[in-house]
């Protein structure tokens, strides 16, 4: 089905929203991105999203040419416009036009794009079962180089470890830091428990702040689970009780096999399966 997409300001046909070959978005991966879901035709945590949007657009000094307000309406009437109830939405901020040189200075007109469209969820079996993840060796990006609080166009430190999880034929793939920690999967923040309590690693740990993690971690100090932010290691996920991920796509799913060992008894676990079931009624409400 053809979308209406949003760019600078006007809905096209999806054929006709088209960006430059002289846009630093393509060329250098010069621009930042939000992944937004939206249920029964409402985005959840839009404000939050948008948030994020502007704080990765501020810390690559990239001024995007509307409102956080204004950004919000768009991306609401993306939805609405192409009629999407339970869908996924894409808002892209490009560099724009440029020179076929770095100098970001030479771009003027940066694109503001978003494509509200329906969500490709995983099976329904990965749920029910848990998922298979491997340890990739490829490190998340030292904070010094790229942080991995700045949602940039370039995701090619997470692309690479997804092609080692994939052919280990896993879906995710866990990436350690710099300091060989436990930092986070390719699209999605890990979660850990241990003695009933919820473990994750801490915002320095070159993660990304999840929307669905802080939610995830709302929801356990709501149910009196206690939360700890806190460096893991890999021993820590191997001998872990459970151990799930969270993202905007996947929301909660278990991980019940880490590097071809069993995480607890290999099942997902209660906890897991708790915060699973609120987050799925937090995102309906
Ligand atoms: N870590 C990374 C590196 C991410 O890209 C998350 C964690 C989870 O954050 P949220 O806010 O979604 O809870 C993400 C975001 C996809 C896809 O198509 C997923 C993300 C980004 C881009 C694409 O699965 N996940």
């Amino acid at each position: 089905m053809s979308r209406q997409v949003y760019i600078n300001g006007s809905f096209v046909p999806q054929e006709q929203a088209t960006v430059s070959v002289f846009d630093h978005g393509l060329l250098y991966g010069d621009g930042v991105f939000e992944g937004l879901r939206s249920y029964s035709g409402k985005v959840f945590r839009l404000e939050a999203h948008v948030r994020r949007l502007y704080e990765s657009a501020s810390a690559i000094s990239l001024e995007i040419p509307m409102s956080q307000a204004q950004m919000c309406e768009a991306i609401d009437l993306s939805v609405s416009k192409n009629g999407i109830d339970d869908g996924y939405i894409r808002a892209v901020v490009t560099r724009g036009v440029g020179t076929l040189g770095l100098d970001p200075n030479r771009c003027s007109n940066p694109q503001v794009i978003i494509i509200a469209d329906t969500i490709a969820l995983y099976p329904q079996e990965l749920y029910d079962q848990g998922l298979e993840i491997i340890t990739s060796s490829v490190i998340r990006n030292h904070p010094a180089a790229l942080s991995a609080h700045i949602k940039s166009l370039n995701y090619l430190n997470n692309i690479l470890a997804k092609i080692e999880g994939l052919q280990a034929g896993c879906i995710e793939a866990l990436m350690l830091n710099h300091k060989g920690e436990v930092a986070e999967c390719t699209g999605d923040n890990l979660f850990l428990v241990r003695d009933g309590v919820l473990l994750t690693p801490p915002l320095d740990a070159s993660i990304l702040g999840g929307i669905t993690r802080d939610a995830v971690i709302e929801l356990a100090r709501g149910a009196t689970i206690e939360v700890q932010e806190t460096a893991l290691t890999k021993d820590d996920v191997y001998s872990a009780d459970e151990c799930f991920l969270t993202g905007t796509a996947a929301e909660v799913i278990p991980v019940v096999k880490v590097d071809s060992r069993l995480i607890g008894t290999g099942k997902p676990g209660p906890v897991t399966l708790d915060l699973k079931d609120r987050f799925h009624r937090l995102a309906r409400s």
